[in-house]
């Protein structure tokens, strides 16, 4: 039901030029701090404040170097991030079926971490814990609850940005609580806060989105229906700040989370002809339905379509997927493109991620409930100043990692309360060698440094797994073939069930059994 009308393109964007003016000339008599001085003055950040981590913080040097002396100033922050995208959903990546030209421009720009992952969920909305993960760079059950709520103590990185001087600024969606958003940026618009566009709120075709509310109140009267696809609205919010930003302003940071590829799957032409279901492949660990019960069977997302899997539908769901990624990819580009037109390309860190991948046919599962590799790992691209292009690294690389990484190549110390690993620029650290996921009280799961993998099922209520499952990724990155009954392969169980014990014990799983 359309609640409230979508309003003028025109108008709504008169409006959005007033209110960011409006917003940098409180926010500059609010706080005083030299993001806004300059972005008032029109002239670039000076005087500084140390970085809210101290170490590596702002420096008169670098303060007077981002004067107007034509000097390098401190890279501008761009996050592009998409939603339920897996990690083989990308062309360059060898995905030779999909078209993504802008994720793959990214590819040769910047580095890959091509095992990149989430940790995994604490409840159904893997969503909600991913993305409290990626904005405070802290693991999985250190975060407050699920994520829902991201308390002041658990610093986000616009947060630090923006202590940094940075002028912040957020679109598309936020699925945790209104009052870390409003922590956390200076300006937003076609704001989402909420877990998807259901069909009966008006879908992607007509997002529920809130303009920017600078009492922070966002009344439910004053949510509105976008009149455009989601990706584009998110995509022209973003357009809009860049081309309006004021010439010679403070650095900013931009956050562009968009709710594409997450269903419905209902890409707008040309997208939804784009991929014939009747040409589409079934993974090769396509199954009509799981092995056996994992305990998640039955939940809204495995629920889309019937068990068993009929292949059909199956190719049709990822047609369409693929339809929603690479729309998502054209608008992706065009926000790139309005930061190259401005000049600024050259002194911009792009990140690219998604919050957690998708089965999609997989397994004989169609959602995120799990561990298994297409659900965890996800695209992740960092490209920008000092960052090897065209590179890819396959290291262990968790969301959680993005703000230690930022902060890194920015020359700013990450806050106390994150824990994640910096991975690339100054400030890069030893990236772990084993990586650990978890969802809600039923699976565990490990990747090690020699490609196998484990997961632990806990089906029944006692402390022990009711299942496992060994991989060799190696010559199974499918996780088709599961060798934990193997004779040959025994010693190799025991070694991962003592590492599996070790990554619960590390990340402190609330639920430690064997
Ligand atoms: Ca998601």
């Amino acid at each position: 039901m359309m609640l409230i009308q979508a309003r003028a393109r025109g108008p709504e964007k008169a409006r959005m030029w007033s209110r960011w003016v409006s917003l940098v000339a409180i926010a500059a008599v609010g706080c005083g701090g030299p993001a806004y001085q300059a972005a008032k003055n029109g002239t670039a950040g000076t005087g500084g404040t140390a970085g809210a981590g101290g170490a590596g913080g702002s420096t008169p040097e670098r303060d007077a170097a981002a004067g107007d002396t034509g000097e390098p100033r401190r890279p501008n922050v761009l996050v592009l991030l998409t939603d339920d995208q897996r990690a083989d959903t990308v062309h360059a990546l060898g995905n030779s079926l999909i078209h993504t030209p802008t994720m793959d421009r990214l590819v040769r720009a910047g580095t890959s971490f091509t095992q990149a992952s989430c940790q995994g969920g604490i409840v159904g909305a893997v969503c909600v814990t991913s993305r409290a993960s990626l904005m405070t760079g802290r693991t999985i059950n250190h975060l407050q609850g699920a994520g829902d709520i991201i308390p002041p103590e658990h610093t986000t990185l616009p947060e630090l940005l923006r202590k940094a001087g940075y002028f912040t600024f957020a679109t598309g969606k936020w699925h945790n609580d209104r009052a870390a958003w409003i922590r956390s940026f200076d300006y937003g618009d076609n704001i989402f806060f909420g877990a998807m566009h259901f069909p009966s709120d008006g879908g992607h075709e007509h997002p529920l989105l809130f303009h920017f509310d600078p009492t922070g109140n966002y009344p439910y009267e004053a949510m509105f229906h976008g009149d455009r696809f989601s990706s584009v609205m998110y995509a022209d919010a973003a357009v809009d700040f860049i081309q309006n930003l004021p010439a010679g302003s403070a650095p900013f940071f931009a956050y562009v989370a968009f709710t594409a590829p997450h269903d419905p799957r209902t890409p707008p032409p040309p997208y939804d002809t784009m991929y014939d279901p009747a040409q589409i492949p079934l993974p090769d660990n396509f199954l009509p339905e799981h092995p056996f019960d994992d305990g998640e069977i039955h939940n809204r997302d495995e629920d889309l379509l019937g068990i068993p899997r009929d292949p059909e539908d199956v190719k049709r769901e990822i047609a369409a997927y693929y339809g929603m990624i690479s729309e998502v990819d054209e608008q992706m580009g065009r926000v790139v493109d309005a930061v190259e037109a401005r000049g600024l390309l050259d002194n911009t860190v792009i990140v690219f991620a998604a919050d957690n991948g998708l089965a999609i046919g997989s397994h004989g599962l169609l959602g995120k409930q799990n561990v298994y590799d297409c659900s965890v790992r996800v695209p992740m691209i960092v490209a920008g100043p000092g960052i090897a292009a065209n590179a890819t690294s396959d290291r262990y690389v968790y969301l959680a990692d993005v703000l230690a990484t930022v902060a890194s190549l920015l020359g700013l110390g990450p806050p106390a309360s994150s824990e994640g690993t910096a991975v690339l620029g100054a400030g890069a650290g030893t990236i772990r060698s084993v990586a650990y996921h978890q969802y809600a009280g039923l699976h565990r799961g490990i990747r090690t440094a020699d490609h196998w993998k484990l997961i632990g099922y806990r089906l029944t209520d006692g402390p022990q797994f009711d299942r496992l499952q060994l991989f060799d990724l190696d010559v199974d990155p499918d996780e088709i073939n599961d060798l934990s009954a193997a004779t040959e392969h025994q010693s190799k169980l025991t070694e991962l069930q003592s590492v599996l014990a070790s990554q619960r014990a590390l990340y402190e799983d609330p639920l430690l059994g064997n």
